[in-house]
């Protein structure tokens, strides 16, 4: 037993997250992969990592120190229990078990509860970064018990990112809550990808600009309060040649967008939680808009703007147009990020998890996708008052949101007039109004709820609960509070 950490899957994810952790000093690896070839493979490559290679379970719990601590990273879903499954006949009260795969969090909370019965312990644990992250750093975000994290924390911190000498690491709370903390950190992606791709389509198309022309403008605004890993490869996707064609990459690529299902959770997840998340969400329905191939057929000869606004469209001052895109770009984004903060605060309410929002942004600066500057003024906000309820309240966005307002209004109606599909854009920007507004219609569909279906409603000039005899002679009588 020479090994203090063991890693079972050795696919890319694995491999590299062993190799990673190969190259800490102080740490010896004991490696597994159901099908032989891949363990092979991985200690033949690399002799400098010093793996010890086992070929059963038995093997690679003999080949581990106690408390036994081993990562999965094997493909989420079925495969993953059958793993725990083994692990938990060969490893012993105390050990540890860690699940570092995209698991969706109830899965972990129903895997930690079960694997807990037996003595030993069980973390879930998010890992974002892709394949060079696990690597060279990635951030991470584990769930699971107090006492694993003692033996855990320290061997984490030294393989994770470092974001201004921080490790980008952080013990997120109990059971779920890195993987949940890990499925927010998606859906955020997801609606980050899509305003940057609402954001280059209005350019494109108000500005007549080529794709290597706004992969400069990608680059300028990754020199300012955007600076951010998404921002920076859109500029070198967009500089891309088509090497066959010699055409801007982005033109011959097929534009129907991929999901592997995390955004769906995020979104799945807030329905149940009553959290609107409409940037995550629109962004989600944009991308299945976009693969439904034969709905987008039959509806391309739909009327649009008259006129042709759309076709004969061009902006008159491109410069300042691409300011107001800027703008409009980092408001959206801002209540993206607090949208996302405000589900994982209601799932720690819900759940029952002590999560540091200020950690959790901090942990976010560095090896993820979202890494961004930006991230620096989510932790301000959060250190200067922890609790606080909503994120773009925090002095910073208010006026970044103030000095945004007037574009970002412009923005949203110009492509609406034009007939460009802005959904994050707009979906953003009727979320804040919608926050903002003194009164909402929310009073008449209370009305329309008591009229069908007697749900009852309160009133504002005096508590108790109310509900009129629409059918009969239209008095309002006190009602039994039924929602
Ligand atoms: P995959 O998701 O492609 O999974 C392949 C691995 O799972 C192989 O090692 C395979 O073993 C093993 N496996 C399967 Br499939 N069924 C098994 C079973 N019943 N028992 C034991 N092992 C089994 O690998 P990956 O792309 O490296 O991702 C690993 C995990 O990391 C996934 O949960 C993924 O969602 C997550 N993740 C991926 C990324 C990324 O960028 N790719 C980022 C963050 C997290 P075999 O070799 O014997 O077939």
């Amino acid at each position: 037993n020479s090994a203090n950490i063991g890693v079972v899957g050795l696919a890319v994810m694995g491999s590299n997250l062993a190799r990673n952790l190969a190259s800490r000093e102080g740490n010896t690896v004991a490696v597994y992969n159901r099908s032989r070839a891949k363990t092979d493979e991985l200690v033949t490559e690399h002799p400098e990592a010093g793996f010890v290679p086992a070929f059963s379970y038995e093997e690679f719990a003999a080949s581990l120190q106690k408390p036994r601590t081993a990562v999965i990273m094997v493909k989420a879903g079925r495969a993953t229990d059958a793993v725990i499954e083994s692990l938990v006949e060969v490893f012993e009260p105390g050990d540890i078990i860690v699940d570092g795969g995209n698991a969706l969090f109830t899965d972990t909370i129903r895997r930690e509860k079960a694997v807990r019965e037996t003595g030993i312990n069980f973390v879930g644990m998010g890992v974002s970064g892709g394949e060079e992250g696990a690597l060279r750093g990635p951030s991470i975000m584990p769930g699971g018990s107090d006492e694993s994290w003692v033996t855990l924390g320290p061997i984490l911190t030294s393989i994770a990112a470092v974001a201004e000498g921080e490790p980008c690491v952080t013990h997120v709370g109990h059971n779920g809550a890195g993987h949940f903390v890990k499925m927010v950190h998606n859906g955020i992606e997801y609606a980050d990808m899509q305003l940057i791709a609402e954001a280059y389509d209005l350019i494109r198309r108000g500005t007549g600009k080529t794709p290597a022309q706004i992969a400069d403008v990608f680059a300028e605004w990754n020199r300012g309060e955007l600076e951010s890993y998404l921002i920076e490869i859109t500029a070198e996707v967009l500089r891309q040649v088509d090497a066959d064609t010699q055409k801007p990459l982005v033109d011959v690529i097929l534009d129907q967008a991929g999901a592997k299902g995390t955004g769906a959770w995020t979104v799945q997840t807030a329905l149940s939680l009553g959290v609107p998340v409409s940037g995550i969400a629109e962004a989600t329905f944009a991308r299945s808009l976009s693969s439904h191939a034969e709905q987008r057929e039959v509806s391309r000869g739909l009327p649009g703007p008259a006129d042709d606004a759309q076709s004969n469209w061009t902006v008159e001052d491109p410069e300042a147009f691409i300011e107001k895109i800027r703008l409009a770009l980092y408001a959206s984004k801002i209540v993206a990020y607090s949208q996302g903060f405000d589900e994982i605060r209601a799932g720690a309410a819900e759940y029952d998890w002590k999560i540091d929002l200020g950690a959790v942004s901090k942990i976010w600066r560095g090896g993820c996708i979202i890494r961004a500057q930006f991230l620096n003024r989510i932790a301000e906000a959060y250190d200067t008052e922890t609790e606080l309820p909503v994120l773009l309240t925090a002095p910073y966005f208010v006026e970044a949101l103030q000095r945004a307002q007037a574009a970002w209004r412009e923005v949203v109606a110009t492509s609406a007039r034009v007939g460009i599909p802005a959904p994050a854009f707009s979906s953003s920007l009727a979320y804040y109004d919608g926050l903002r507004a003194d009164r909402l219609p929310a009073a008449l569909i209370q009305g329309q709820r008591d009229f069908f279906g007697a749900h009852t409603y309160k009133r504002i000039d005096k508590d108790g609960t109310f509900h009129t005899l629409w059918s009969g002679d239209r008095s309002e009588i006190e009602a039994e509070d039924t929602h």
